[in-house]
């Protein structure tokens, strides 16, 4: 089932949002302009917000059983630990969180009991959301929860389910638990359904990747587009190279050879330090992580990505590696190097051009991200947007 949204341009009054400050516990505005960045994410004009804002608001909360099995938690840590409330609360409004091992008081029989009621209740509307790696060696001995193995216990939760989103690539292809030589035969969720679930890959993935996914769900009524690894193009369709604020670097051949030399400390491309990002698809350079302004991810902290995403890079390739050059097209949008990043584009300005230029992968959920800001949270220029002298 997919649903129409009327579009309405951004002048039109929206006056049915009445107690949308307490209920996402924001201003009107701020979550208006959420809305637009979440269209130009799924691939909307910015004239949709307003009816994704609509909708939105009016959505049935949809039931979700989270599971968690071989796996750190990671994931939903970085969905909750966001510094500013936002996300979380974002997260929690507009999702019944009705199973979740890590967040509910229930414990034990009482747990497996509230498990079982929200199946029953939601019987193939719910989400199933799978966290972790399913143990698949000893016959799934490794890891039980309620008497039941891992294996079972996926199987029996995704049997009603409306669909069934794997976070994280433990369990979106087995991720660090499937380390070679992988004892507990660790194996991603699709491969013990034997049919493909969507995947948000990561370690931890990115939340608003999530949020972006269950607010497509819930808009649109059918999940976004994936590619053939079950990823949500709008955050795996572009190699992390092809938006890497060094890029500029990279193709002028300035690179860090060694951890602290004058490269390094320059800000110049991490690639001969092995940075995988020319062979691995995901949005990090673009919508970053935290809430603390530009440079907040691996490369921009300064240590090459390795490929956390990306199946058979992450965990699996030695960490300074040189990776594979899968494409060396131009990027998408060259780092000014005198530019400072985050100044002179307002929030139209971007979701047109993310609209506009199909780079809803990058600008849209840059945007939709800075509600979750601080207002501090100022993008400063990093060493690598300074002239050199
Ligand atoms: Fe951890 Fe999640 Fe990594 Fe895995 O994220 S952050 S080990 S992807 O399943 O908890
Ligand atoms: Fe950025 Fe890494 Fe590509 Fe260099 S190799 S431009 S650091 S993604
Ligand atoms: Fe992971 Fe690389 Fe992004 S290590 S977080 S895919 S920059």
């Amino acid at each position: 089932m997919s649903r129409k949204l009327p579009m309405l341009a951004p002048q039109d009054p929206i006056d049915d949002l009445e107690g949308v400050e307490k209920r996402f516990g924001m201003p009107r505005r701020q979550f208006l302009s959420f809305c637009v960045g979440v269209a130009a994410s799924i691939g909307l004009s910015s004239g949709a917000a307003g009816a994704v804002a609509k909708a939105l608001v009016a959505a049935k909360r949809p039931s979700v059983i989270w599971l968690h099995f071989q796996e750190c938690t990671g994931c939903t840590e970085s969905l909750l630990r966001a510094e500013h409330p936002t996300l979380e609360k974002l997260i929690l409004d507009i999702i019944s969180l009705d199973y979740h091992e890590t967040l509910m008081a229930a414990a034990g029989h009482q747990a497996e009991e509230a498990r079982k009621a929200a199946m029953a209740a939601n019987k193939g509307k719910y989400i199933l959301v799978v966290e972790g790696a399913i143990p698949t060696g000893a016959n799934g001995a490794f890891c039980k929860i309620g008497g039941k193995t891992a294996i079972e216990l996926v199987k029996e939760c995704a049997a009603d389910a409306a669909a069934v989103i794997a976070i994280g690539s433990c369990a979106s292809w087995g991720g660090m638990p499937s380390t070679s030589p992988n004892p507990t035969g660790a194996s991603p969720v699709a491969e013990i359904l034997g049919k493909p679930v969507l995947t948000i890959p990561g370690c931890p993935p990115n939340p608003y990747n999530f949020l972006t996914t269950v607010v497509h769900y819930l808009v649109l009524g059918q999940l976004p587009e994936l590619d053939a690894k079950g990823r949500p193009k709008f955050a795996y369709g572009r190699l992390i190279h092809e938006n890497c604020e060094r890029r500029a670097h990279f193709d002028a051949g300035r690179f860090a050879i060694q951890f602290g030399d004058d490269g390094h400390r320059q800000g110049w491309c991490l690639y001969k330090l092995g940075c995988k990002g020319p062979e691995t698809y995901a949005n990090c350079p673009s919508i970053l992580f935290g809430d603390v302004g530009s440079g907040s991810w691996p490369v921009g902290c300064g240590h090459p990505c390795i490929g956390c995403t990306e199946q058979g890079v992450g965990f699996t390739k030695p960490i300074h590696s040189l990776a594979k050059l899968l494409t060396v097209t131009p990027p998408t949008q060259f780092a000014r190097p005198a530019e400072e990043q985050g100044q002179g584009s307002t929030l139209a300005t971007v979701a047109t051009v993310a609209a506009v230029g199909g780079l809803a992968i990058g600008a849209g959920a840059r945007l939709a991200k800075n509600i979750g800001n601080h207002p501090d949270a100022v993008d400063e220029p990093t060493a690598a947007d300074k002239p050199k002298a």
